[in-house]
Formats: structure tokens, C-alpha cells, sequence
């Protein structure tokens, strides 16, 4: 099927249930549940609410439940009266019962996939998702997991538990894999303008899952089956993940040799083709890049592939906050002080600029370490208001001079720079936001 179709080329021996879901599909009267009212859960469900099918929004949490119920939400991304409004057409409904996931044709799983404590991928959300849908699985219904995991999950993991109530995947019920591809704050791409790989368990399944995407989405792609999409997604990650830590390893490399690197990759990108930049940083934060690559490792060394590339990436990444506490104490020692006692400012703690979430944020290893070392840490950043019941500290001309190093860490575009140039003592800079030559300013 070509990409960007949205009719439907039904396998010709498909029953009549299945080209009956297409024709509820087309005609955006089919009802779609969505599974987890998150990041990528709600913004997807209000897509299709807003293209006119009638959206069921299933989540564990009474909070979210209640709030959504109530005209209102929770994610940055949409606004509450995109809530409101949805849900006064009645093509948006929130609910924390089961039974009712029965009335959908299209059930779309979209829950957290985290890393265990032991960095082991973490599928316990997928599993409980996919026992409550057996619960309730009848004929005619699709299936889609859209939650980013090892290639396999979707037909070793999640096929069977839903078969466990005797139903057949492929025959009484379809099953496809649709990598979620949000990106939180993003201005430019939302769930509408971003290509959506589509990978169905059979030919059928993959038709089904593309056409219902397909009604919101301007780009489908498809391929042959959920691995191939469950790969794709971990092939984007990964692909960063790795570029990001060769950035970072070319940065310690720079550093020794007194480049600026920030000059050096700029310089680098004025190559029009066969290049694209990536920087170094204090560390990877976010529950995409640092987590997914690790997935794949996870797998391919379950599957007895040998994945060095990948687990190198990981331990360069995870060491920048390491080296940036280094470059902290150093830049302190050289004010004749020593880092015990030490007044450090960090500004930002959220793990990329221009927004509030901490999840595997370098930030707190980084505030963590220096807390160790015995400096007095604070920090500053207008999307954290409170971390760990400290404060967030206004940033004045006192508070910035009060410090004996201030720590850009992430780079908020509202950050007042001359400000902070003007009168912080010593600023170790991890992200360049200051692009000056003054001696107090040491960057990464
Ligand atoms: N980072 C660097 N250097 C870089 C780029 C990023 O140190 O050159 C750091 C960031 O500071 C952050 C971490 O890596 O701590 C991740 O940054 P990110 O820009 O990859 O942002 P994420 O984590 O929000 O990634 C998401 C991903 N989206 C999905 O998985 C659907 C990713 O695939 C997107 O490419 C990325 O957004 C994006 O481009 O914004």
C-alpha cells in the first residue's frame, strides 16, 4: 500500500466484520479507545475526537479521570477547553471502567514502557493494559500497541494474554504495533503533521490499524509487521542517543585540546548534505533517548547479538554528569575555595529547555553529587517551582552573587543571560547559552 492512502485494501478473504470496521473506519464513525490519557494518550485522543470519531478515554488514575471529566487537563500540549469542547460534542468521554473498553472497535494502548531500577526494561504497564483489555475482548475488535518496546513485545508478550480468553488474534480480533512519536512543547509537529509507521499482525490487521490512523494522520507508513514498526521506533532513539554521546565524547576530547567545540560542530554543519549536528551536554535526560536504546540492547543481548555500540553510548551519556560536577568543583577551587561549604546556583532542572519535566533529568545527579561533595546547593528554573520541597530561587542580582558558581544546566530560552553574566562570580556553562569569551564563564 502505498504510503499516504487511506482507503482500504482489505485482504480479499478478510469477513464481512472486518470490511464492515473499515467502512466505520472511513466514515470516522467507528469508536476508538484510547489506554493511558497521558503525553501521547490524550493528544491522540483528542485527534480523533476532533476529526469526529467517538473517543473513549481509559486510565488507572481517578485524578486524571476526574479532571478530564471535569472540562479540564493536565498536558501542556492540550488545552482544557480542547477537553471541554470534546466532551460537550460527546465525542470524548473519560473513564476508569473497563467494561467500558467493550463498545470499541479500536482499542490504542498507549502506557509507559520505563526502565526497572536494574536498567531492565520495564513492560508491567503493557501486561496489565493487555489483561484489562482481555477482559473485555470481543470479535471485531483492533488492537494497537503504541508504546515504545523491544521488537517482539507486541506478538510474544501482549498476543497471548489477549488470546488467553480464547478469542483468535488474526481472525475474531486484529493486533498492530504504531510507535507513538510525540514530542512534548514540539510547536511545529503534532500528532496530525508527524508520519505514523503503522505494523500489523497480517495484512488485514496492518490495513485496519492504517486507514484508522490514516483518517487523522496526513502520513501513514506501513510495514510488514509490529517488529519492523516496534524497530523503527528504536532505530530513532537509538540513532540520537549514539550521536549525542559521540557529541559528548568529542566535547572531553575538545576540551583537553582548548577547541571550542560549540564552534567546531556549528562550523561542521555548514556542510549542506552528510551531516547532522548534534551537541554536547550535561547528560540525557527524558523517558525517550536515555531509556529506549537500552531496550534494544536488552534484547539484543537476549537474542545473543552483541550490542557494544549502543551500551558504549550509554556509559558516555551517563557519565556527563560526572564530568560536569568535576568542572564544578574545579571552577570552585580556583576561587581559592573549597567545593565543601560551597554556594551552588543550578539553573534548571528539567531535562531539556522549555519545559517542566525531571524524568532521568542530569540535573539531579548533578544536585545530588555536589550535595555530596557538601556544596550548598539551589536552584532557578522558572518550570520547577519546587524540587524535593526546596524552592525554586528567584534570579536577582543577590541570589546570583550570593553563589560561588552558577551551573547552567538547562538552557530555558526565558533565562535573563546579561543578568546572569552581569553578576554571577563564576558560571560553568553546559549548554553554551553564553557565547562570550569572559574568563568567569567555563564551558563545557
Ligand atoms: N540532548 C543533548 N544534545 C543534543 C540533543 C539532545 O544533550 O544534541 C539531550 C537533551 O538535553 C535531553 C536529551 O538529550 O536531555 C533528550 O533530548 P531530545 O531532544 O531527544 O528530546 P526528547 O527526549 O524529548 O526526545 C523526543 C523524542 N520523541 C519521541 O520519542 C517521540 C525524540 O525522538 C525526538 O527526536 C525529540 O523529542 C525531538 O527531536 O525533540
Amino acid at each position: 500500500m502505498a504510503d499516504g492512502e487511506h482507503t482500504m485494501a482489505l485482504d480479499p478473504t478478510a469477513t464481512a466484520r472486518w470490511a464492515e470496521l473499515a467502512t466505520r473506519i472511513d466514515a470516522a464513525q467507528a469508536t476508538v479507545a484510547v489506554i493511558g490519557l497521558g503525553y501521547v494518550g490524550l493528544p491522540l485522543a483528542m485527534a480523533f475526537a476532533r476529526r469526529g470519531f467517538s473517543v473513549l478515554g481509559y486510565d488507572v488514575s481517578e485524578g486524571r479521570i476526574g479532571t478530564l471529566a471535569g472540562g479540564g487537563s493536565y498536558i501542556l500540549d492540550v488545552p482544557a477547553d480542547t477537553v471541554a469542547a470534546m466532551t460537550e460534542a460527546g465525542r470524548f468521554r473519560a473513564t476508569d471502567h473497563p467494561a467500558a473498553l467493550r463498545e470499541a472497535d479500536a482499542i490504542i494502548i498507549c502506557v509507559p514502557t520505563p526502565c526497572q531500577r536494574n536498567r531492565q526494561p520495564d513492560l508491567s504497564f503493557i501486561e496489565s493494559a493487555s489483561r484489562t483489555i482481555a477482559g473485555i475482548l470481543r470479535r471485531g475488535q483492533l488492537i494497537i500497541l503504541e508504546s515504545t518496546t523491544y521488537p517482539g513485545t507486541t506478538q510474544e508478550l501482549m498476543v497471548p494474554i489477549l488470546e488467553s480468553g480464547g478469542l483468535q488474534v488474526g481472525s475474531d480480533v486484529q493486533v498492530a504495533f504504531s510507535p507513538e512519536r510525540i514530542d512534548p512543547g514540539n510547536p511545529q509537529f503534532g500528532v496530525e503533521n508527524t508520519p505514523k509507521v503503522v505494523g500489523g499482525l497480517g495484512e488485514t490487521a496492518g490495513a485496519l490499524a492504517a486507514a484508522l490512523y490514516g483518517a487523522v494522520i496526513e502520513r501513514v507508513v506501513r510495514v510488514d509487521s509490529p517488529r519492523e514498526a516496534e524497530m523503527a521506533k528504536l532505530i530513532e532513539n537509538t540513532f540520537r542517543h549514539v550521536n549525542i554521546a559521540l557529541a559528548n565524547e568529542l566535547a572531553l576530547i575538545a576540551n583537553k585540546m582548548g577547541i571550542n567545540i560549540w564552534q567546531a560542530i556549528d562550523a561542521a554543519s555548514s556542510k549542506p548534505f552528510g551531516f547532522m549536528p548534534f551537541y554536547p551536554g550535561p547528560g540525557v535526560g527524558g523517558h525517550c533517548i536515555p531509556i529506549d536504546p537500552h531496550y534494544l540492547s536488552w534484547k539484543a543481548r537476549e537474542m545473543g547479538s552483541d550490542a557494544s555500540f549502543i551500551e558504549l553510548a550509554e556509559r558516555i551519556n551517563h557519565g556527563m554528569p560526572e564530568h560536569v560536577v568535576r568542572m564544578v568543583v574545579d571552577a570552585v577551587n580556583e576561587t581559592g575555595k573549597s567545593i565543601r561549604g560551597a554556594q551552588v546556583l543550578l539553573l534548571g532542572l528539567a531535562y531539556k529547555k522549555d519545559i517542566d519535566d525531571l524524568r532521568e533529568s542530569p540535573a539531579l545527579p548533578i544536585f545530588d553529587e555536589l550535595a555530596k561533595h557538601g556544596a550548598v546547593v539551589s536552584f532557578s528554573d522558572p518550570f520547577v517551582p519546587t524540587y524535593r520541597g526546596r524552592a525554586s530561587v528567584p534570579l536577582t542580582p543577590d541570589t546570583l552573587a550570593a553563589a560561588d558558581c552558577v551551573v547552567l544546566i538547562t538552557d530555558h530560552t526565558g533565562y535573563d543571560k546579561a543578568l546572569i553574566l552581569a553578576h554571577a562570580r563564576r558560571i560553568v556553562d553546559t549548554r553554551n547559552a553564553f557565547k562570550t569569551a569572559d574568563p568567569k564563564v567555563v564551558r563545557l
